[in-house]
């Protein structure tokens, strides 16, 4: 048999299990699409669809406690800055900064503007360096994902990053959790260099009870991921997830590829989030990675994976001082319930309060 047959006959299998999968989903549903609002689920635009930008915030609160590891440099600075404004302790709380890889610029400009807003008035250290911060990490960014319809064709997710930042175990996440908003996911296999890379997907997908379009190994994943759009469009989903190959910044011919899932999906439905998964432990590696990829496709949010195995959580301002998009979600972990909405509060109050 040919690859291309090959290639054909998985995803026709792919589409079978689908249509079953989907049949069912509709029949236990008696026949009515799903709606957010019967999750429960924080609307933040109206739609005249019943989806809209979802908020993952409301259900999944952080537990301050699992950004502590991620925090304690710059935590243990700020306490001694709020003990004792020495010149030491500034400069303790700069280098703790830089050693969380917020970066040496951002490192500078924060401590600068936590002292003038201390200097001009304000009588609370504490106080300023939270107005400072907060100003800082929140950036005015809207956090919510859109997952929602367009024009009566799924949402579609773009997963993205070099290897082995957390793309497949995020993809997996974040598809349990938008099932246990009511909403009906696909999930795409699209990194199609490596079988045992669909085959992750698939027990994903086997454990949250949600449809799997994957083709061979060595498929154009172009030609997958749009086939998988189409099989969601077909079947009415809400969103179509699509996990790509882990793919080095630094060659051009990966690069393209990407670019070119990107334009070929988009001819059939929009592509509403873009999410570049940086792993936390690469440090100011992932701000270049994150660099090459916005020019490649158009981000629109980050998910820093990793956060509970680092004391770097500087890497959520640096990455978001050097793209200007929001970090949306975080990985604390490796288990399905692992994956949050990054709330700025949450993450400033756990530095603050240690
Ligand atoms: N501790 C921790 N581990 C994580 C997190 N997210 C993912 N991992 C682990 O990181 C490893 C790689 O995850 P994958 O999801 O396979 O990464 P990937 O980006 O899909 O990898 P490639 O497809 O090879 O590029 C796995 O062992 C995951 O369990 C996280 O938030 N915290
Ligand atoms: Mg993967």
């Amino acid at each position: 048999m040919s690859s291309q047959t090959l290639w054909l006959v998985v995803v026709v299998v792919g589409l079978l299990a689908l249509g079953v999968l989907g049949l069912q989903r509709r029949r236990s549903n008696g026949g009515q699409r799903p709606k957010a609002q019967q999750s429960g689920a924080r609307i933040s635009s109206a739609g005249a669809d019943e989806h809209a930008h979802l908020s993952l915030a409301d259900s999944k609160r952080p537990d301050h406690n699992r950004f502590n590891k991620s925090q304690s440099v710059i935590g243990v600075a700020l306490s001694k800055v709020f003990a004792a404004q020495t010149d030491t302790s500034w400069q303790e709380l700069e280098d703790s900064l830089i050693m969380a890889d917020a970066g040496a610029d951002v490192a500078r400009d924060l401590v600068n503007k936590i002292r003038s807003a201390y200097k001009s008035g304000q009588p609370d250290v504490k106080l300023a360096a939270t107005r400072v911060l907060t100003d800082v990490v929140d950036g005015g960014y809207v956090r919510n994902l859109n997952v929602e319809r367009h024009d009566d064709l799924p949402a579609v997710i773009l997963m993205v990053g070099v290897n082995g930042t957390g793309k497949t175990t995020t993809t997996g996440k974040l598809a349990h959790l938008l099932t246990q908003r009511n909403s009906d996911v696909l999930l795409a296999a699209a990194d199609t260099f490596r079988a045992a890379a669909a085959e992750q997907l698939s027990t994903w997908g086997e454990r949250i009870g949600v449809p799997v379009v994957r083709g061979v190994e060595g498929a154009d994943p172009a030609s997958v991921a749009f086939e998988a759009t189409n099989a969601g469009i077909e079947h009415e989903v809400d969103v179509v997830l699509i996990d790509t190959a882990g793919r080095l910044h630094t060659k051009q011919g990966l690069m393209d590829e990407l670019g070119k899932v990107y334009r070929v999906v988009s001819k059939v439905a929009a592509i509403t989030e873009v999410l570049l998964v940086i792993d936390a432990t690469t440090g100011q590696n992932g701000l270049a990675q994150a660099k090459v990829f916005s020019e490649v496709v158009p981000l629109t949010g980050i998910v820093l994976t990793k956060l509970d195995g680092t004391a770097k959580g500087g890497i959520v301002i640096a990455v978001q001082n050097e793209l200007q998009v929001p970090v949306k979600l975080v990985g604390l972990g490796e288990g399905i319930n692992d994956l949050v909405a990054f709330e700025p509060s949450d993450f400033i109050e756990g530095l603050i309060s240690q």
